[in-house]
């Protein structure tokens, strides 16, 4: 949530202006119209033309080209025979790509982890996929718009603002393959241009710890890649959109407001745009991954007397940071994370060496939230990966041995309940406080996600921290499953003094996802069984809703009452603020499952998303009402959470290809950053 308002910020404005545009204006003005005829046709006119200029040339112009043309085939087929093997298995992961049904792995045990070693960015290799349209299955069950809508949702057919746009999107798919080719000493792979003044190699000062071979991260790089099909696409559009309206009216600010067409500063460190920096090159949007660099490398400057807080910070910001430096191999983004990292350093300065929440990163000074000196559990316990890694990256183990000190401590802290935590820890004392209520939601969420996330990151050898995560999920069975009426879905409750309480935050969709990471790396395979009834859960969280989308907490009912559903919303609750778990945890059961069901639920949020919260101008917005279809009543604002998680999230569970960031070579940290997993000793 914002703390600080943008001083451009103008009042709230609740007066808009729908313009909805029939079928041929549509095309013509905005519309994406991919359909066969148009296809045929752009095709026609482009070889006619070509035709005409061919004879234009003379007698002597054509023999070169066409000698040029034999001479290259020529030169084609002997490297053909002298790459013997290794054509081969290109050749073969092709012809498996043209299977309709893509196979994905079920449940197999991760390979050993393997870490990618920083290299050049002239080292990768350009793979932008050909663009290939694949159809989508029949669509379950959507939502339909209400014919009022406050914000106008986008039909099928406009998705892309104009037919420029569609071009530019698909040359952005197709054509940068062409040009990496030629140009390989200046572009990197999936297409951002870095100039070779700036290019990547790490300062000499840096103490780059140089990981083990990245055997299978260059042949990853010489897969032939998979085509990207029509509901990625959508999700390209999505985040363009959702990109403009960035660009148009908060560029460079925390967050867009995008109806009052202005910005929210939380820590005016540009949050948005470095949350999406890794989004833009995973979804291939090299122009804007470029213009966004240049940002970063011109104009964010940590050095500013302002208070972050330290676990948003070290999410967003360093997580964003050093995993864009990872895909890129850019070292702007190492020289960054390190900056920001060593900024945030006082925060560990308490008597407990349990972290305080705020951090000044212009003064060096830290403190606890006005009113209190406690941290939140979640936030001191979910900062490790990114700590570790800039460790691992900078060689100075400052980094990892503070992060690493509260992970120790709070494993052998009292004050659990069969592994459940407590949401509060004091910073002097270093001992929990708030004792006796425990949730998976708010204030403990991610602190289960990093037991399991750390224990994958470090080689699986830390043993404390799985102990931690297998015990604590015995405690969620033992205390806080339960079922409800008339659909008996299982959904995770919280716990007070006692109590039970079959209310569930939003947040805690995260978990069905953690649950298959950790079976899909040998652990006990219930934990896959329970992860498939969860997914399910969160899915009706959307489905029982008349948005289509989830609110932010729902409460259960226990007891089978004639025309209530599951799913109870309270007023205070029914917002929706774009959040990802629910897409995150669809993105991982896909991967270990195959199961298409999972896409097509995706693919149902995406377009509620779209009909009930894309802002015509520009931008995605939160929203106060997922039960009022008619009027959601729109919030204006755009968390940076939605481009930096929730869209990748989709990308990627639209996508058939696992090498797409390998989940046995990447832990994705809470704010869907995907950072190396260590080799194993
Ligand atoms: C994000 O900042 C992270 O996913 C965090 O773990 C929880 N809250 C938001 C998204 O909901």
């Amino acid at each position: 949530a914002a703390m600080y308002s943008g001083a451009a910020a103008g009042p709230p404005r609740r007066d808009f202006i729908s313009v909805t545009l029939g079928p041929e204006d549509a095309i013509g003005v905005g519309g994406y119209n991919n359909s066969k005829a148009r296809r045929r046709r752009s095709c026609w006119r482009g070889r006619a033309t070509r035709g005409a200029k061919w004879k234009q040339l003379s007698r002597l112009q054509r023999s070169v080209i066409l000698f040029l043309f034999a001479f290259l085939a020529v030169c084609g087929v002997i490297s053909y025979t002298s790459m013997g093997e290794a054509w081969k298995s290109i050749t073969n992961k092709s012809l498996d790509d043209q299977r309709t049904e893509q196979e994905i792995p079920r449940l197999k045990l991760a390979n050993p982890a393997v870490l990618p070693a920083p290299q050049k960015a002239d080292d990768n290799h350009g793979d932008y996929p050909e663009l290939s349209l694949q159809k989508p299955p029949k669509l379950p069950h959507v939502h339909r718009g209400p014919s009022n809508l406050q914000i106008k949702a986008p039909q099928r057919d406009t998705r892309l603002k104009t037919r420029h746009d569609t071009m530019r999107a698909v040359d952005a798919l197709v054509k940068v393959d062409k040009v990496e080719k030629t140009e390989k000493s200046i572009i990197s792979w999936r297409g951002a241009v870095i100039e070779p003044d700036q290019s990547t190699e790490p300062p000499v000062s840096s103490k780059i710890t140089e990981p083990e071979k990245p055997s299978s991260v260059e042949a990853e790089d010489q897969k032939e890649p998979v085509p990207i099909n029509e509901r990625q696409l959508a999700v390209i559009e999505a985040f363009r959109h959702a990109w403009k309206g960035y660009k148009d009216f908060a560029w460079g600010h925390d967050e867009l407001k995008p109806l009052s067409k202005s910005y929210s500063e939380w820590f005016g460190l540009g949050l948005t745009l470095i949350d999406a920096l890794d989004t833009m090159w995973i979804l291939g949007l090299k122009e804007e991954f470029e213009e966004a660099r240049k940002w970063v490398a011109n104009d964010l400057v940590f050095d500013k007397n302002v208070d972050v807080n330290l676990f948003e910070s070290t999410i967003r910001i360093l997580g964003g940071l050093l995993s864009t430096y990872h895909l890129s191999r850019d070292s702007l983004f190492l020289e960054k994370a390190k900056d920001i990292g060593n900024r945030l350093m006082p925060a560990f300065k308490t008597p407990s060496k349990i972290p305080y929440s705020d951090v000044n990163i212009g003064r060096g000074t830290a403190h606890p939230p006005r009113w209190t000196s406690d941290s939140t559990v979640a936030e001191v316990t979910s900062i490790q990966l990114e700590f570790r890694e800039l460790s691992r990256l900078t060689g100075d183990d400052k980094f990892q041995k503070a992060v690493d000190e509260v992970m120790k401590h709070v494993h052998t802290l009292s004050g659990k309940n069969d592994g459940l935590v407590p949401m509060f820890i004091n910073t002097n004392s270093g001992q929990f406080t708030h004792l006796g209520v425990y949730t998976l939601g708010a204030r403990a969420d991610s602190y289960y996600e990093y037991l399991l996330k750390q224990w994958i990151q470090g080689g699986k050898k830390e043993n404390e921290l799985l102990e931690d995560y297998m015990r604590a999920i015995e405690g969620v069975k033992k205390h806080l499953l339960q079922r409800s009426e008339p659909k008996k879905l299982t959904f995770v409750g919280e716990l007070a003094h006692g109590h039970f309480s079959a209310k569930m935050d939003h947040l805690v969709c995260f978990l069905p996802g953690t649950l298959a990471l950790g079976a899909h790396n040998g652990l006990a395979a219930d934990h896959m069984k329970l992860a498939e009834t969860l997914i399910e859960t969160c899915y009706q969280m959307y489905a029982q809703v008349e948005t289509g989308l989830s609110p932010e907490i729902v409460h259960f009912n226990l007891h089978a009452q004639k025309g209530h559903k599951d799913v109870e919303i309270k007023p205070a609750d029914r917002h929706n603020l774009l959040r990802p778990e629910t897409v995150e945890s669809l993105f991982y059961m896909y991967r270990f499952t195959g199961d298409k069901k999972y896409q097509d639920w995706g693919w149902e949020i995406l377009q509620n998303f779209n009909r009930y919260t894309r802002v015509p101008t520009g931008g995605y917005t939160s929203i106060n009402n997922v039960q009022n279809p008619s009027n959601p009543e729109p919030r204006d604002k755009m968390e940076s959470f939605f481009l930096g998680e929730t869209l990748k999230y989709m990308f990627l569970l639209f996508s058939d290809d696992i090498d797409l960031i390998n989940l046995d070579k990447y832990i994705f940290n809470t704010e869907a950053h995907p950072l190396p997993i260590w080799v194993p000793a």
